[in-house]
């Protein structure tokens, strides 16, 4: 069964310019409920350990660079179906892939500074969530 939680941030791309309101009304316009949320900013070894999934793939460095390289803002949210239902509403890693009128198509500048993350599945949600908040910073 599907679960009920997704992780997702807005990453330095998007809060540089100016477009994370935007971006949580779009999320909450489409029946996200937020859970928990904060503005922070990794260090690059976080980074590292945060997309340690793609260690072996040929952008590891840039994206870890990337997503050092400003601040962020990641959520726990929640709504029936929300792993899937959220990768739709942000739309295709390569923004000119992304569907129109999803966040990367609105937001997104190129597919790694691509404005948004979304877990891709139950376990990463859970995981990824768990990496930035703990028990007390959930409401
Ligand atoms: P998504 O975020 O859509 O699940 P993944 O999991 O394939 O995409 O990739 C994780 C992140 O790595 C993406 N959000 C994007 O920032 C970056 N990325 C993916 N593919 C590339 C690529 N070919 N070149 C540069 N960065 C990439």
């Amino acid at each position: 069964m599907a679960g009920n939680r997704t992780f997702t941030m807005i990453k330095p791309d998007a809060t540089a310019a100016g477009n994370t309101g935007a971006i949580i009304q779009q999320i909450e316009k489409a029946g996200f409920r937020i859970v928990a949320m904060k503005k922070t900013a990794l260090s690059a070894a976080l980074a590292g350990k945060f997309y340690e999934v793609h260690k072996a793939r040929p952008f590891y460095g840039e994206l870890t660079a990337y997503m050092s390289s400003g601040t962020i803002v990641p959520m726990i949210l929640e709504k029936d179906n929300a792993v899937e239902d959220f990768r739709k509403l942000i739309g295709a890693t390569d923004p000119k892939k992304a569907e129109p009128g999803t966040i990367r198509a609105l937001f997104a500048k190129s597919i790694d500074a691509n404005a948004i993350h979304g877990s891709d599945s139950d376990e990463n949600a859970e995981i990824e969530g768990n990496f930035f908040f703990s028990q007390f910073e959930r409401f």
